[in-house]
């Protein structure tokens, strides 16, 4: 770029300085996106949406607008159109130009105007629009307001022309805002939207923002049928805990509703407790998922332990239990969402998603305590429901507790420890380290031949694993193939808080190596419902991975190639006839009809293998996810099925 001080006319002068501060605001954010979105994968491409939704829902939460529409175009774009006040299209009074152009252009301009509003300041939400603009090829914003349509396009966040009206507003129009963009595919490793991650947000979005309608639209391949939801909640995150809880049995008769909405932190809580062992605690600020939890959550635990213990203890039914109770057992089966709002957040942890403004925790403690105390005095034979389900839960911690002593001992008499079905390898540095999880003993035998001893552990596992999303803690811990696992890994579980230890691993990747089948889905499932629930660390460091074994071997003279789809194996075979060959070709039914060294090639050398990551992108639908498919009730998991059915293959 010249310096704007050689063109000669003033007036143009002026126009280009402001426009060199913007390129070298939004080239920065092309040189470095992943400061600005976290990273250039699936993920960051999706935060574009979220980024350009979360301004719509902005404008949502000040009382200006209810309908949020979001459409994935046929051509790749997205956009996302509201029914707001539209942004100002007004002349910016320090930029000399448009409003819009400067909140479309300038890095952190987006949020300004309004000073009363709870905008992010941290984490990877509120970067604003213009960092959207910057990473998008194409982006076209339009504005209903003050009487007229106005517009303006950006290439690579660079505006075309400045902003202009294209006609007067027609009397049935309402005013709004339009921003349509075309993700820079020079900058994203993928370009290609997921309905299915879209939805789970703007679901979320629309069950914290009670009474704003969201729908989602895909045009992609219309012929297939257009898919189309719409999430709306008049019951807000009441609404959200009865979703969470669809395909569990409930044992209080309403769900708890606390709220404070007119406090200077509001602060909004709905939770039930249902029949099962699990916790399901979701907690947000200003609409983001705080899942490193923070002060707000601090306060909500403290709350209900004392709450809980003080009305139980007053009642006397604490009397006879010979042991204290635990944080831990007044949560079990409870399914949460607590929702705070915070003008000046601060977000720490990790992943910038811990919230650490100190007077939060107090403000959330005061109001449950109080509100809980008085939900409870109300509704004496609900509360009596919940102790009793606490006193149960500190019972199995105690059989727990016993069965753990028993397995420690079993392990002392068996010297060393470790399960005598395992094959260890022989470093000892975890770094090295991989753990593979064999279905069947004649798999788990060739694996063992097939395996670099030196870094590779086999564990083969005999039949089913126990279902752990309908069992107590104590059948947990007694179940045989899941002590082989839990020993064999070194850590301990997390439902016993005080023991998981990420420290001990034995091992930093662990394969789920399954037939590819419907049974080897099917244990592929319980070892991931497993893992999930006991060990869920290790899913989110990225420790466990699938190993996925080719379906088809082409042999064709001595040179053997693999196939891991149909449509891959039938291109290759035409290929090799259309060359004049005649190859033979295998279909592996499952592992146990690899040899040693085809098992080696395809799913364990790691130059060669294909293994998948197992990651968590939403905890809230995972943990639907694992209720629906693993859990007691069948409706809602024959309506999950069935909606799902057009992605099931033959075999999965
Ligand atoms: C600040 C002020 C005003 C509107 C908005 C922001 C606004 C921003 C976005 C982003 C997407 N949709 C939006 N809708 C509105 C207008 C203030 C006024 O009219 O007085």
């Amino acid at each position: 770029m010249s310096d704007p001080t050689d063109l000669p006319d003033r007036a143009i002068s002026a126009y280009a300085a402001s426009n060199i501060q913007v390129l070298e605001g939004l080239e920065a954010v092309r040189k470095r996106p992943s400061m600005y979105i976290g990273d250039v994968g699936l993920r960051g491409l999706h935060h574009l949406v979220y980024e350009v939704v979360d301004n719509s829902i902005d404008e949502a939460m000040a009382g200006h607008c209810d309908e949020v529409a979001v459409e994935i175009h046929e051509d790749g774009s997205v956009s996302v159109q509201d029914n707001g006040r539209g942004i100002p299209v007004d002349r910016h009074p320090v930029e000399d130009r448009s409003a819009l152009e400067v909140v479309m252009t300038v890095l952190h301009a987006g949020g300004k105007f309004d000073k009363d509003s709870y905008k992010v300041s941290g984490g990877l939400h509120g970067v604003g629009v213009s960092v959207v603009n910057a990473l998008s090829s194409a982006f076209e914003v339009t504005v209903w307001r003050d009487g007229s349509v106005w517009t303006q396009r950006y290439v690579c966040g660079v505006p075309e022309a400045s902003v202009r009206t294209m006609r007067p507003m027609r009397p049935e129009e309402e005013t709004g805002t339009r921003i349509r963009f075309w993700p820079d595919g020079d900058i994203f490793k993928t370009t290609e939207f997921r309905f299915e991650t879209l939805s789970d947000r703007l679901r979320e979005l629309a069950f914290l923002n009670a009474g704003v309608r969201i729908t989602l639209t895909d045009h992609r391949e219309e012929d297939a049928g257009l898919s189309e939801e719409e999430y709306y909640s008049d019951e807000g995150i009441v609404g959200f805990v009865d979703y969470l809880d669809e395909a569990r049995d409930p044992i209080l008769d309403d769900t708890i509703y606390i709220a404070d909405a007119e406090g200077e932190v509001p602060v909004e809580l709905a939770m039930r407790y249902n029949d099962g062992y699990n916790k399901n605690i979701l907690s947000f600020v200003n609409n983001i998922n705080t899942h490193e939890g923070g002060t707000h959550v601090t306060g909500f635990r403290r709350a209900m332990t004392r709450t809980l213990k003080r009305y139980a203890q007053k009642n006397g039914m604490l009397d006879k239990l010979k042991f204290d109770l635990s944080g831990d057992d007044f949560r079990e089966g409870l399914t949460a969402v607590l929702s705070v709002k915070v003008a000046e957040p601060q977000f720490e942890g990790q992943t910038k998603t811990k919230l650490g403004n100190s007077e939060v925790q107090g403000i959330v403690e005061s109001l449950i305590n109080t509100e809980l105390g008085r939900w409870l005095e109300d509704r004496p034979d609900q509360a009596e429901r919940i102790i009793e389900k606490v006193i149960q839960a500190a019972e199995a911690r105690a059989a727990a507790r016993r069965a753990r002593e028993l397995v420690q001992r079993k392990n002392a008499f068996s010297g060393g420890g470790l399960p005598g079905k395992l094959a260890d390898c022989s470093t000892r540095d975890p770094e090295d380290g991989e753990l593979y999880l064999v279905e069947g003993d004649s798999a788990g035998g060739s694996a063992k031949q097939a395996r670099d001893r030196h870094f590779q552990a086999i564990l083969p596992l005999r039949g089913k694993i126990l279902n752990v999303e309908k069992a107590r803690l104590d059948r947990i811990l007694e179940h045989d193939q899941i002590q082989n696992i839990v020993t064999a890994l070194g850590t301990g579980l997390t439902s016993t808080e005080e023991e998981f230890d990420m420290s001990e691993i034995r091992y930093h990747k662990i394969v789920m190596m399954t037939d590819a089948d419907v049974d080897g889905a099917h244990i592929r499932s319980l070892l991931l419902t497993f893992f999930y629930r006991q060990l869920r660390p290790l899913i989110e460091k990225g420790n466990i991975y699938i190993a996925l074994p080719p379906l088809y071997r082409i042999q064709n003279g001595s040179e053997e190639i693999y196939c891991w789809t149909d449509d891959e194996m039938r291109e290759r075979m035409q290929e090799l006839r259309a060359d004049g060959k005649s190859p033979s070709l295998q279909r592996y039914k499952g592992l146990g009809e690899m040899n040693p060294e085809q098992l080696w090639t395809t799913t364990m050398n790691p130059e060669t293998r294909k293994i998948q990551q197992v990651t968590i992108d939403d905890a809230a639908a995972a943990d639907r996810l694992f209720s629906t498919l693993m859990g007691d009730s069948v409706e809602p998991r024959r309506e999950f099925i069935e909606r799902n059915a057009k992605y099931a293959t033959i075999d999965a």
